[in-house]
């Protein structure tokens, strides 16, 4: 334990400082002890099941105390303290912010705090190199942003628990988090990828962010959906050479990950690459940092993130050195090392419950077909249904929904079909309207109440006949294909670490 070493070194600098006779300014004030804590925080409980989704934004307990944090995880816990199987309850998305008093700014304005602690699916933890550590201070304020999901019909009550070392009386080298978006500062951090692109095609993504310090790149970790080959950072002021690559690695074909019911999404990465230096990568305030992300372009992928978690020692001498070589102690670190680069197809089906309460997959909801002949139709989402629940239209055809349940918000986004779909969440009174030029079927559900709100539309081809439904059947079984370009994101990644 680092507290055990720690504890003989505070002994000997103080017989140090008597051996010397002088008298410890600190002897009326004492300094905090120099410790190294491993701290407890909870949430408070979450009650969630039938295949609900909740996105709890609440305050946490904070260190309340001088100090750094330099490692934490997180993870979702009964009251016992049992660890939730993901087969009952996701946490899909997860984001620690500090605000208040010795809290920084956030890299975009809209958040109530700094988020310094990012995870999901790809359970990361949250490591920093030796030395370095986030500053807490006694006023500061913690508050947590999670995305759960329920994978069973039976309600439960979770928390998120998270646990972090802290270390006390003692500097280290401070680290500002950067949470560096591949789309910018939009006011969703997640965005859509279209689809309909040639086999193997990549959807690439940039965005060019300046530096608001100058200072020492220590740790990257990145937040990626499934679909992603990963993300890298580059410096157009240096001739555009890549400094920070963080690739995704998926699951094997038997992780349970391929096995929850009902797929929401496609399941993301089960691990991402986080890059690390202790020496650092200088970075210039208002210098230039291109992130990119890398994804799959020939499907449609609705509300995928591509979020860098970027750590720099603030540090006015890295200033000096623009374009210095990349520190030779690079290396990256993987909280997991199965699995593989190549991210499977897995086409998510919509999903109803049997009478014995069982997910299963449904090709579409229960319901005669409506076909639609005019070029304009609304849809009205009612007591939690679609209310044309199987249309057909004809290809250049604008549907409109409805927004008409007062007190409950819902969604419309695309399960499969060629191209994307992709409505904000809303509450009464909101519309989405889509012009649906391609051809094929377009299954559609709200991924708030999954099992009950689905919709298929089948868009005609202008001759009126109805394309090969190359969805229908769908089960969410993960399919590699047979090879896969590798894109530049992913080409040589920085020697591995040990
Ligand atoms: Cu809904």
């Amino acid at each position: 334990m680092t507290s055990a070493r720690l504890a003989p070194r505070m002994v000997a600098a103080l017989a140090a400082v008597a051996a010397l006779g002088t008298t410890p300014a600190t002897a009326t004030a004492p300094a905090p002890r120099p410790a190294v804590e491993h701290v407890i925080g909870s949430s408070r409980p979450f009650d969630l099941g039938g295949f609900q989704t909740l996105l709890p934004k609440v305050d946490v307990p904070a260190p309340h105390r001088d100090g750094y944090v330099t490692h934490m995880t997180a993870e979702l816990q009964y009251a016992d303290g049992r660890r939730v199987p993901i087969q009952r309850v996701m946490l899909h998305h997860l984001v620690f912010l500090a605000s208040g008093q010795g809290a920084g700014r956030t890299s975009c304005d809209d958040r109530a705090g700094e988020p310094f602690y990012g995870t999901g699916e790809e359970h990361q933890d949250l490591v920093l190199p030796d030395g370095y550590g986030y500053r807490v201070a006694p006023h500061m304020r913690w508050r947590m942003q999670a995305m759960l999901m329920s994978h069973s019909e039976a309600y439960e009550q979770v928390r998120v628990v998270y646990r972090y070392t802290l270390v006390i009386g003692r500097s280290l080298t401070p680290v500002k988090p950067l949470w560096l978006r591949a789309n910018g500062c939009t006011p969703n951090p997640s965005y859509d990828i279209t689809g309909g692109g040639a086999p193997g095609s990549v959807h690439v993504k940039s965005h060019d962010w300046t530096m608001p310090l100058s200072g020492r790149i220590v740790a990257v970790g990145s937040h990626l959906h499934g679909s992603a080959y990963g993300m890298k950072i580059a410096e157009p002021g240096c001739a555009g050479r890549t400094i920070v690559r963080n690739r995704a690695r998926y699951g094997n074909p038997h992780d349970r990950v391929y096995r929850l019911r009902p797929t929401l999404h496609e399941p993301g990465p089960i691990s991402t690459g986080y890059w690390m230096s202790r020496i650092g990568l200088p970075v210039a305030k208002g210098q230039v940092l291109r992130v990119t992300a890398a994804y799959d372009a020939q499907y449609p992928h609705p509300q995928v993130m591509a979020i860098d978690h970027v750590y720099v020692a603030p540090d006015e001498a890295a200033a000096k050195t623009p374009c210095a070589p990349l520190p030779a102690d690079r290396h990256i670190h993987w909280g997991r090392h199965d699995g593989s680069f190549h991210f499977p197809r897995v086409i998510v089906p919509l999903t109803r419950l049997t009478a014995a309460g069982a997910p299963v997959p449904v090709d579409r909801p229960p319901g005669a077909q409506t076909i639609l002949t005019a070029r304009r139709a609304t849809i009205p989402l009612k007591d939690a249904q679609f209310a044309n629940p199987n249309i057909s239209i004809a290809a250049g055809t604008t549907l409109t929904w409805k927004w008409l349940d007062r007190g409950v918000d819902h969604n419309v986004l695309l399960a499969s079909g060629p191209r994307n779909v992709s409505s904000p969440t809303r509450g009464y009174g909101a519309t989405y309207r889509r012009r649906f030029d391609t051809p094929g079927t377009y299954r559609l559900f709200c991924y708030l109440h999954p099992v009950t709100m689905q919709e298929v539309v089948t868009v005609r081809t202008a001759a009126g006949t109805v394309p090969f439904d190359e969805y229908a059947g769908a089960d969410g079984r993960p399919v590699w294909p047979a090879t896969r370009p590798d894109p530049p994101v992913s080409r040589a990644t920085p020697r591995k670490g040990a």
